[in-house]
């Protein structure tokens, strides 16, 4: 659904949500309430008995290192967006509702090899390894995270795209009955998210199977997510169940929702403010600290080549 909003200036991605307009407050906190009432695995405590949990954790690649300290996993844990099981930043508890086996992804699209494949066998297909990331979220705040997982290049080389697939569109679970957040139905329901094809390419794209060296839980976005760090963090599309390789650009979640704010490339810049924010800084979440923030979120060296000639004003919104 199309969402025009006159009074959206000051109020954040994650609290800018056309809800105010919908529904009353009471009805708001119902919602909470249902949101609340999923709550009863444990938050840090279901990675023991994944299937995959032995190739944990990863041997890391110390290529990708950080001028940060790793945020603790405890905060982590507990600061999430996944508009699926509400729009707090506190999730972790509904996010205990989400099923994560059996899961299977769909691969198709403009590709010699399409194939539909359980996580499991997708997680041991390709070796493992631990990144260091750094993660920047368009509203400003970041953290910094041992992912677990494999290049997103080496899944698509083996789905052998087509010379006419020029992006690769990804696709979260839909199911309103286990995801309170996916019953509301003015959010454009599944998320989407997309890259052009040579960025699905480049190294830095991470798929993401684990976290602080055990399989994700399931509030980061398990049992399979995208990582791009150099893009803000709405790109990093968490529980996938479909990538398609496709000809024209895929319309993302945030686009549909609000095209004027979120645009496709979304490469993190600190010059170039959000329509009702700065970029300029961010806060890390953990410390508190207030630091600048990076052109392309510190990984210039490894992506600016991807933009060369694209008019820079458009590489992050347009
Ligand atoms: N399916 C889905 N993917 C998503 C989101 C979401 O709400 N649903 N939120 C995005 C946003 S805005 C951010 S900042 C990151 C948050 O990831 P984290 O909770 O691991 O920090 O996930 C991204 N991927
Ligand atoms: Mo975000």
């Amino acid at each position: 659904m199309l969402v025009k909003r006159k009074k959206s200036w000051e109020i954040p991605e994650g609290r800018a949500t056309p809800e105010h307009m919908f529904f009353s407050r009471r009805e708001i906190i119902r919602t909470a309430g249902a949101i609340g009432g999923a709550l009863a695995a444990p938050r840090f405590g279901r990675a023991a008995d994944d299937p995959t949990a032995a190739l944990y954790p990863a041997k890391r690649n110390e290529a990708y290192k950080l001028d940060r300290p790793v945020t603790a996993e405890k905060v982590n844990a507990d600061y999430n967006n996944f508009y699926e099981f509400g729009a707090s930043k506190h999730v972790a508890d509904a996010a205990q509702a989400l099923k994560v086996r059996p899961w299977s992804i769909k691969i198709d699209g403009l590709c010699a090899k399409p194939r539909e494949i359980g996580v499991d066998d997708l997680v041991k297909a390709f070796p493992l390894e631990e990144r260091l990331y750094r993660h920047r979220c368009v509203e400003a705040w970041s953290m910094a995270i041992p992912w677990t997982g494999f290049p997103l290049a080496a899944l698509v080389k083996a789905a052998d795209p087509k010379a006419e697939a020029k992006y690769v569109r990804f696709e979260t679970f839909s199911d309103p009955k286990m995801a309170p957040g996916q019953r509301q139905v003015w959010y454009p329901w599944p998320y989407i998210e997309g890259l052009r094809i040579d960025e699905a390419m480049n190294d830095l794209a991470f798929m993401v199977t684990g976290a602080y060296g055990k399989p994700l839980l399931n509030q980061f976005g398990a049992p399979i997510r995208l990582a791009t760090p150099w893009k803000y963090g709405f790109k990093s599309i968490k529980s996938i169940v479909r990538i398609s390789f496709v000809a024209e650009e895929p319309v993302s979640f945030w686009q549909k929702l609000q095209g004027s704010e979120y645009g496709f490339w979304a490469n993190v810049n600190p010059q170039v403010a959000h329509p009702r924010w700065s970029q300029a800084t961010e806060e890390e979440i953990g410390t508190g600290n207030r630091v600048p923030t990076l052109l392309y979120n510190g990984y210039g060296e490894e992506v600016a080549g991807l933009y060369k000639g694209m008019d820079e004003g458009r590489t992050i919104w347009f």
